[in-house]
């Protein structure tokens, strides 16, 4: 029993499993600090993947010059790749001479695999099992397992009754294979399959590829490392590596700014034929909708068919090489050394099993089925199925956290992990370049050495504050997950049968497991956890417990993404600047912004407001045949800012999915119209409509009112006017992010004070440009302050969690309802200000513009 502790049982500060790149950093790096480590490794050796991975034409596919260590100057030095993909007996040889040097073997116990992992949580600390039956307590437990290092079970039919030579690429025998005079099967067209089957084919006499998906290949253009890049990397290697660390995938490269659909058919046929030229796959993305948008994506898929068109010299065979079923980049693209010229050759055959599927591999071969039956004879049959990616080797062993929970129990509907680091209910296990890390969408190296050196300074500091544990919190985790998924879901990755989704593995469960946002803003969100008193940890010890709970980057990503450009792009802040640059800025900024969609018609045209003013109105008209109900509508831009035509996107889609026409009222703006102008403008523009529905091919007596922040004041005001005058009737209002109180005096005024576009400062601003603070207290400044609220419109009113409105917003809302004014209340979790605004921009926010328009629909003919 493990809980009875004996002598036999060793001490040590840390175990961590595996030796390949990631564990022997972490041993130097442990060892350094002072910590009694021990690696445990099944193989006889360093290295990994790259121990294992022995088949012809295993390489890396990133640069090698990327692809090696920066934590050690000398070896930057000393080290010499000698291609630009090195292959693996070179890449094996680099992390033997890294073993050597750093004597890191004294610390690795080889041949040796863990069995069981149990927590001990009156120790603090992993009573570890090996298959050696020896029995190790260790503080710290990290998993530095890799994550393509469990190779798949082969899931084909009778893989064990074959009577000739079975090989696996994830196992290849340490002294080769020789093909020569051979008949040979390859199962499987991904990374190593890629790789292999054209120097299997020079050697075979025959070779048969069996290929369930074709991937998209680049050349690899091997060689030796271009001098210019040499050179780059030569100059200030630092400055290199930092570039490294905060790029997307943890390679130097220039971020893509314009889209595919930019730029002409020839400017983009040039941008794909440099990438092919390029072959690096840290350069192949060179427009930013590529991932995002399947119309962009389109582009270079169809590029990449024509190369393989050009290329394979039997068009029905190209066509079957040709990926149809995936987006480019939705899987990992392969690198090749004349991988599609090896289909040319006559000894060489592809079997598309969709079209004739493995019915059962043989004593003999491997018999296939569907509309061409056939039983195939082989000497060999080569797997290069694939792997349990990411959590295979995690989830192998027998892990049991606090109260006996059993990581694989943990992680039955996809892993839950804290920044793929960690996972609440194992205190103390950490997870190298786990699954809700960057990983392997990233650049390894760059990945493994930032974990590592997180890990190793989590230590310390755990040690240097007295305690002895660590753990995630439930919230912080759940809320890194559904920030991991919420963020894949943004591009078009999810939407591939591939290994980052578990799609390879039968029965696996469906979750994106890498982390999209890139190892650059990886690296800073792990930063200012640590730099915010590990925000979402629990560090626990005999002098204390520190629980600082909380979400790292609770802004939706896509409104995130947004934010972060906003502020690269550093223009001043609007209160910063007089108000007629104020106002050009904000013109230009919408400019920027996409159209949103196509309406039936758009007219313009004026109306008059109050005191004799004529305001300028935009109509919208639905694509429908009319009359249809009509929604006034007030823009948004604190009384200040914007015109008739500002809220354009939103409008349109407003009138689109509302059914209705959107009347958009150029209201008079500040401060040239102060208090009440703009109020007093609204029921004036309320009333003509009311009284020219028919003219404006509306129905008569349909008539809502809308807006946005000020124009949600002014919607909100005009629907208070519009009871107090008797009219006109106002069937319904939808009150999208109101001010509705010029106290400013709440919560949200001051949480989301800064950060979020609109600022408090931004906000006073408006209120002082727009009313006097004598009359703010007025209900037609500020609606929330009306003492009778009762018999007002049905109304719908959206607030966003990180807007400083927030609070009077949801204020106004429940106001609305304890005087018993039917309200749809929609509280929108991780937004600001802007998201629902900007149409085809943010498009987590799209569901409430959806939500709107339904509110719209039932004021017009509710549903009961
Ligand atoms: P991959 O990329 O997972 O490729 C495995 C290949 O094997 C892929 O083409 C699979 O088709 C195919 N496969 C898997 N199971 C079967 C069965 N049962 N029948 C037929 N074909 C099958 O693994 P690799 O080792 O090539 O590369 C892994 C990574 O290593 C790579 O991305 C680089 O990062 C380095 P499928 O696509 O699932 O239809």
């Amino acid at each position: 029993m493990e809980e009875q502790i004996s002598d036999s049982v060793e001490e040590l500060d840390a175990v961590i499993v595996g030796a390949g790149f990631a564990g022997m950093y972490q041993l130097y790096r442990l060892r350094e600090a002072g910590f009694k480590t021990r690696v445990i490794e099944a193989a006889d050796d360093v290295g990994g993947t790259w121990y294992w991975n022995r088949y012809p034409g295993a390489r890396c596919d990133i640069l090698t010059v990327d692809y090696s260590y920066s934590w050690d100057p000398e070896l930057e030095k000393e080290w010499t790749w000698s291609e630009r993909y090195a292959t693996q007996p070179e890449i094996l040889r680099y992390a033997q001479h890294v073993a050597d040097k750093h004597d890191l073997r004294r610390d690795i116990q080889f041949q040796t695999r863990i069995k069981r992992a149990k927590w001990d949580e009156d120790a603090k600390r992993w009573n570890l099992l090996t298959d050696q039956g020896q029995k190790i307590a260790a503080r710290f437990y990290i998993m530095a397992t890799g994550c393509l290092s469990m190779p798949k079970v082969p899931d084909v039919p009778g893989a064990d009754q074959f009577e000739g030579a079975s090989y696996f690429t994830s196992g290849w025998p340490h002294e080769g294979v020789d093909f020569s005079g051979k008949r040979v099967a390859v199962i499987g067209t991904g990374s190593s399959g890629i790789q292999s089957i054209p120097l299997i084919a020079e050697d075979a006499a025959q070779l048969t590829v069996f290929q369930r998906t074709p991937n998209f290949s680049f050349p690899a253009h091997n060689g030796p490392v271009a001098e210019a890049r040499l050179a780059e990397y030569q100059r200030d290697v630092n400055a290199y590596r930092q570039a490294a660390r905060e790029s997307l995938i943890g390679v130097p490269a220039d971020k893509p700014s314009v889209s595919a659909l930019e730029v002409s058919e020839e400017e983009r046929a040039a941008v794909y034929e440099k990438v092919w030229e390029t072959g690096e796959l840290a350069q192949q993305i060179k427009f930013n909708d590529i991932q995002l948008n399947p119309e962009a994506n389109e582009t270079q898929r169809q590029f990449m068919h024509n190369k393989v068109r050009q290329i394979v010299e039997d068009p029905k065979i190209a066509d079957l090489l040709c990926p149809t079923n995936h987006y480019i980049f939705t899987k990992r693209p392969c690198l090749d050394t004349n991988y599609y010229q090896t289909f040319n050759k006559p000894h060489v055959r592809l079997v598309d099993l969709h079209t004739q599927p493995i019915v059962s591999i043989t004593r003999a071969g491997i018999d296939l089925g569907g509309d061409e039956p056939e039983e195939l004879e082989f000497d060999a049959i080569v797997f290069a199925t694939g792997f349990d990616a990411m959590t295979g080797a995690i989830v192998s062993v027998d892990i049991a956290g606090r109260d006996g929970l059993a990581l694989r129990d943990a992680w039955s509907d996809g892993p839950q992990t804290y920044l793929g680091l960690m996972s609440a209910g194992f205190p103390n296990l950490f997870m190298i370049t786990g699954p809700g890390s960057p990983s392997v969408l990233s650049n390894m190296m760059v990945s493994i050495e930032q974990h590592v050196e997180f890990i190793t300074d989590t230590l310390k500091h755990l040690r240097d504050h007295g305690y002895d544990s660590i753990e995630p919190t439930a919230l912080a985790q759940d809320r890194w997950v559904q920030h991991g998924n919420e963020f894949a879901d943004l591009t078009l990755l999810p939407t591939a049968n591939s290994w980052y989704m578990g799609r390879n593995v039968p029965g696996k469960p469906q979750v994106f497991l890498p982390y999209v946002g890139g190892v650059g803003r990886y690296r800073e969100i792990c930063d200012e956890i640590v730099d915010r008193d590990f925000l979402g940890f629990t560090l626990d010890g005999p002098e204390g417990r520190q629980s600082n709970d909380g979400v790292i980057r609770p802004v939706k990503p896509d409104m995130m993404v947004t934010l972060e450009l906003i502020e690269e792009a550093g223009a001043p802040p609007f209160e910063s600047v007089p108000v007629a640059e104020a106002r050009a800025m904000a013109e230009g900024m919408g400019e920027m912004f996409p159209p949103g969609p196509e309406v039936g018609e758009i007219v313009d045209g004026t109306l008059p407001g109050a005191d004799g003013s004529e305001l300028e109105y935009r109509l919208y008209r639905p694509a429908s045949p009319g009359p249809h109900p009509i929604v006034a509508y007030f823009h948004g831009g604190g009384w200040v800012l914007g015109s008739h035509s500002s809220d354009d996107p939103l409008c349109r889609d407003l009138c689109k999915q509302s059914n209705a026409i959107f009347v958009s009222i150029n209201y008079r703006h500040a401060p040239e119209h102060r208090f009440p102008a703009a109020a007093d403008d609204g029921l004036a523009a309320a009333r003509w409509i009311a009284a020219h529905a028919e003219e404006l091919g509306g129905i008569p007596g349909q008539l809502a009112l809308a807006g946005w922040s000020a124009g949600a004041n002014i919607a909100a005001v005009t629907a208070q006017q519009a009871k107090l005058a008797g009219g006109p009737d106002i069937l319904g209002q939808v009150l999208l992010n109101p001010s509705v109180d010029g106290a400013m005096d709440t919560r949200s005024i001051r949480d989301n004070a800064e950060g979020y576009t609109l600022t408090t400062p931004l906000m006073t601003w408006f209120w002082d440009h727009y009313c006097d603070p004598s009359d703010r207290s007025n209900p037609k400044a500020s609606p929330l302050r009306a003492e009778d609220l009762s018999g007002l419109p049905p109304a719908m009113v959206i607030t966003c969690e990180f807007d400083p409105l927030r609070d009077e917003g949801d204020a106004y809302a429940a106001a609305l309802s304890n005087a018993g004014v039917p309200v749809r209340h929609l509280q929108v979790e991780g937004h600001t200000h802007m998201s629902v605004s900007w149409v085809d921009v943010i498009v987590s926010a799209a569901f409430v513009r959806t939500e709107m328009a339904e509110a719209t629909k039932d004021f017009f003919a509710p549903r009961h």
